[in-house]
């Protein structure tokens, strides 16, 4: 096989979750350039309809489907459907999630369950619900999509972290446990990214300078800017290529050089 055809995603079918905008878009937009049938999914019709047009924009034939990733039943269904309808998932991107900043001792129990539910229990929803077809195949990726989270903490997010961290873990143990049989499951941690999720700590000030936590990150960021989606596609290529066969149970960060660097020193 030649090295081009190694890095080639021809005849594969792709599940991103949660993928009509941002990071999954471009993940997935990235997959279909390389190849790859995509077929995605979101909570609401409203979203499925515009990820649709948007990829027809783009050039790209998605099949788009209504599911919540926390729903096992839905999630079977959804499965069943994509292997009926479009073929068996060879690579599954984990990419639904959602965030919600709240200093701990403020946040209830249902808050935090609400963030396990989506960044954590979900993929291993959707994972189980697509290994058993991988297994027959003899072949399959998984990428999760961890976080800075998965290695950090801070102020206000204690329920992400706690679900990225686990996922990192979901990430090593899919990958042992499913590794004998031509599985791969890694992981993509995203520096900090310019989407919807993170534009709440982007907005600009009354005064029109920079948000303090935008400078921060551009400080602690040794490249010196804020990741965009399409920063994630080529790593996501190489983790769902024959290129990464022997790649598992690994975190690769895309961060900017994040957790590289102490911070900056006093001037
Ligand atoms: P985003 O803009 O908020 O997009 C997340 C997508 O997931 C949305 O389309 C959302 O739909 C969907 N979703 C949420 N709950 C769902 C559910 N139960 N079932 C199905 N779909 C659901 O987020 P993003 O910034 O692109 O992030 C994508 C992934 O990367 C997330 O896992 C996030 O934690 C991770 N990440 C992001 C960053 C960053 O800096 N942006 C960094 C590291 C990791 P709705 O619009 O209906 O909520
Ligand atoms: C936050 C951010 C982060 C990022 C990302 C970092 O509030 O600190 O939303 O959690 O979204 O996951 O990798």
């Amino acid at each position: 096989m030649s090295y081009e055809e190694k890095f080639s995603l021809k005849g594969k079918v792709a599940l991103v979750t949660g993928a009509s905008y941002g990071i999954g878009f471009a993940i997935a937009s990235g997959f279909a350039k390389s190849g790859a049938t995509i077929v995605f999914n979101d909570i609401k019709q409203e979203l499925v309809d515009k990820g649709i047009a948007a990829y027809k924009e783009a050039g790209i034939e998605a099949h788009g489907y209504v599911c919540d990733v926390t729903k096992e039943e839905a999630v079977n269904e959804l499965v069943a459907k994509i292997e009926k309808e479009v073929g068996v998932i060879d690579i599954l991107v984990n990419n639904a999630g959602i965030i919600k900043r709240i200093p701990m001792c403020d946040m209830t129990a249902d808050e935090f369950r609400q963030v396990i539910d989506v960044d954590l229990n979900a993929p291993f929803i959707v994972s189980k619900a697509v290994i058993p077809s991988m297994i027959k195949k003899g072949h399959g990726k998984i990428i999760n999509i961890c976080s800075m989270m998965s290695e950090l903490g801070r102020e206000t997010v204690s329920a992400y972290a706690a679900a990225k961290g686990g996922l990192k873990m979901l990430t090593k143990n899919i990958a042992s446990e499913y590794g004998e049989f031509n599985i791969q499951c890694n992981g993509i941690g995203p520096g900090y990214i310019a989407t919807p999720q993170t534009a709440p700590l982007r907005e600009k000030q009354a005064d029109g300078s920079r948000h303090p936590f935008d400078q921060f990150i551009i400080a602690k960021t040794p490249a010196a800017r804020w990741g965009n989606p399409e920063d994630l596609v080529g790593p996501a290529v190489f983790l769902a290529s024959e290129a990464s066969d022997f790649v598992n149970g690994h975190v690769l960060y895309v961060d900017g050089g994040i957790l590289a660097y102490i911070g900056k020193q006093p001037q």
